[in-house]
């Protein structure tokens, strides 16, 4: 019987080895150890025999049981290599074919902005700051002293959040929220811009969009002034756009700065772009951070980047910039 036992075994094994396809090693699993098989005659037929024979021929079986369910299950760890290699290869996608063309892609023209203004901040001895985009009440508005019920809330249409208490959580209007992180993280002296997409709750049009972007400056120190703020921006305009570029500021109103003054830049053909917004740290603001008003003095201004990009590539509407289509993307 032992010798009966080592030829199905043999037989056995032969026949997974010679197996090709997964179906079928399915097929041949209940011909080999399936209730059927020889292997499981044998044991049958074991019934017959005295206890000694019985031990041994039990043994021997359990044997050739065990090493024909090894050989199964290598031989379909084998096939299910094959398949998945198939697969991998008849799903291929050759990403190199779209990197290494000419249409390579770019940063979007926000980003280069972004990048390109931070060198130049960085240039003039400025950090680099980043606050979040789902801000809370006080950030956004209260430290920077638009009062409870005040109507200048309602300049920036608001996206609010539906958490916490009602109105608490919102997406920011606009990155003065960043100048209170840094003022109430650490102490003057600050120079410090802040970059960043902004919300507003806005219909949107060739020269407005509901997303955008910001760049906010602030600067707190001991004896700083309008000058400085009026210099800063002049400075900054020249570094960016180049020599024939100049700014002005006009007389303007937000609750967080007092004096407050819009500004624009000139281009060399003479005609005015309108920028954002500036003036002196309001004094209430300083104090809702923690900074004493009567050490310290400070200016911030903050202005939309797209319209600046898309002025600088001659797009006309800003829109445009959120666009997918790649036959506007590849233009820049
Ligand atoms: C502000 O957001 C102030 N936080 C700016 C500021 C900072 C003032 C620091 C004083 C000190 P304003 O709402 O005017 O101001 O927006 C500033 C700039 O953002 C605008 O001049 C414009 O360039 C851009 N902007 C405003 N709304 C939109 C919009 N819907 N789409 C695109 N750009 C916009």
């Amino acid at each position: 019987m032992i010798e009966e036992i080592s030829r199905i075994e043999a037989e056995a094994l032969r026949r997974v080895d010679e197996v090709a396809a997964i179906d079928d090693l399915r097929l041949l699993e209940s011909d080999l150890v399936g209730k059927r098989s020889p292997l499981a005659e044998v044991k049958r037929a074991m019934g017959r025999l005295d206890e000694g024979q019985r031990a041994a021929v039990g043994r021997r079986l359990n044997a050739a049981q065990r090493a024909v369910s090894d050989r199964l299950s290598a031989r379909r760890a084998e096939l299910e290599a094959v398949v998945l290699l198939g697969r991998l290869e008849a799903e291929r996608l050759d990403l190199t074919e779209v990197r290494s063309g000419r249409d390579a892609g770019h940063l979007h023209l926000v980003t280069q902005v972004i990048e390109e203004l931070e060198d130049t901040f960085v240039g003039l001895g400025f950090t680099v700051a980043e606050g979040p985009e789902v801000e809370d009440d006080w950030h956004n508005f209260t430290a920077l002293n638009f009062a409870e019920h005040h109507p200048a809330r309602d300049m920036q249409d608001t996206f609010f959040v539906d958490l916490g208490r009602p109105r608490e959580v919102l997406l920011r209007t606009h990155t003065s929220p960043v100048q209170v992180r840094v003022m109430e993280k650490r102490p003057p002296p600050i120079y410090s811009v802040m970059p960043g997409r902004v919300y507003r709750n806005e219909a949107t049009d060739a020269t407005h969009l509901a997303v955008f972007h910001q760049l906010e400056c602030l600067v707190v120190d001991r004896g700083i002034t309008f000058g400085h703020l009026a210099g800063t921006i002049d400075m900054f305009t020249k570094a960016f756009f180049g020599e024939g570029f100049s700014s002005r500021l006009r007389p303007s109103y937000f609750p967080f700065t007092e004096p407050s003054a819009e500004f624009d830049i000139q281009r060399p053909d003479g005609s005015w772009l309108e920028l954002g917004g500036s003036g002196m740290v309001h004094p209430n603001v300083l104090a809702n951070c923690g900074i004493d008003p009567e050490e310290w003095s400070g200016f911030a201004f903050g202005f939309g980047l797209d319209r600046l990009a898309a002025t600088r590539h001659g797009v006309g509407d800003l829109r445009e910039l959120m666009s997918t289509d790649v036959r506007i993307l590849s233009q820049f």
